[in-house]
């Protein structure tokens, strides 16, 4: 049987309650994996760079095989960029190659850097006109209830390729399931964390393009724009990132 395991964190009180996001993180594993999960969030939430957080939710969920969907992981690649200007041209690059219209993608990239402080979630942006599309006001839209099938592969597979730590284990995963999604066009994103400066632009077409340089080091804001199609239908686009529960395959690795 699987669990899903999910943490959230805040400073200044829970979320509901006003308190400022610190960090999250979620994994579906086997019942065996799950005391070791908790403890290093437990250690994760209170130990972030973004702050000390005085509220952390945990919540530990049994998953039934039936829910399972499975995907496969998007193929990985880098950009060659550094500087945050460069990273900021190549993503913009990177997400017209993959069906952003240019105007959609100059928006979507204003949208994050006029943030005033992180979101939870993702904006979801119309790939042709720009416009914001999910109404879910500063929280966004959260991708959720993912992980990979087989955690060592995984893990084999990342470091193979020079990529250690949780900031691009995570990322690559959600962003294979958010790739998934029907009429999803592309995905842009770089941390919150205020010395992780790393970004990308992820697409069905090109896999996960890594951008090594999105910000200046000591930024706190950070965020993720999901470009869809026009016409998606965002009830749906919604209930499958939210819900549906969506174990990566690293088996079938999808090439460019
Ligand atoms: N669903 C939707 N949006 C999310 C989620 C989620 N589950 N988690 C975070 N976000 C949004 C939210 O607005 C955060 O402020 C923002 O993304 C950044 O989140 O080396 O660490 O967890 O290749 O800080 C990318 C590069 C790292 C990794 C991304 O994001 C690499 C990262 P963070
Ligand atoms: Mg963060």
């Amino acid at each position: 049987m699987l669990y899903s395991v999910k943490m959230r964190s805040a400073q200044g009180g829970a979320h509901e309650e006003g308190g400022r996001h610190i960090s999250g993180a979620e994994r579906i594993l086997p019942e065996e994996q799950l005391d070791y999960a908790v403890l290093t969030m437990l250690h994760r939430a209170r130990e972030h760079e973004r702050g000390r957080a005085d509220f952390i939710s945990l919540k530990v969920e049994e998953i039934k095989p039936q829910e399972i969907v499975y995907k496969p992981l998007l193929s990985f690649s880098t950009c060659p960029v550094k500087t945050a200007q460069e990273g900021h041209r190549a993503a913009v690059a990177e997400l017209e190659r993959a069906g952003v219209k240019p105007k959609a993608a100059l928006k979507g990239l204003e949208m994050l850097e006029n943030l005033h402080d992180s979101m939870r979630g993702a904006i979801v942006v119309d790939c042709e006109s720009g416009m914001r599309i999910d109404g879910m006001g500063e929280r966004g839209v959260r991708a959720s209830k993912m992980d990979c099938v087989n955690s060592r592969g995984y893990d084999e597979y990342m470091q193979a390729r020079g990529l250690t730590g949780d900031h691009v284990r995570e990322a690559l995963v959600l962003a294979s399931k958010v790739a998934g999604a029907e009429g999803m066009v592309a995905e842009l994103c770089w941390s919150d964390d205020p010395y992780y400066v790393t970004g990308y632009v992820a697409s069905p077409l090109y896999g996960y393009r890594r951008i090594p340089v999105m910000k200046e080091r000591g930024s706190g804001i950070g965020g993720r724009v999901f470009f869809v199609r026009p016409g998606t239908d965002m009830q749906k686009l919604i209930n499958y990132l939210e819900e549906q529960v969506v174990m990566i395959q690293t088996g079938e690795v999808l090439t460019c």
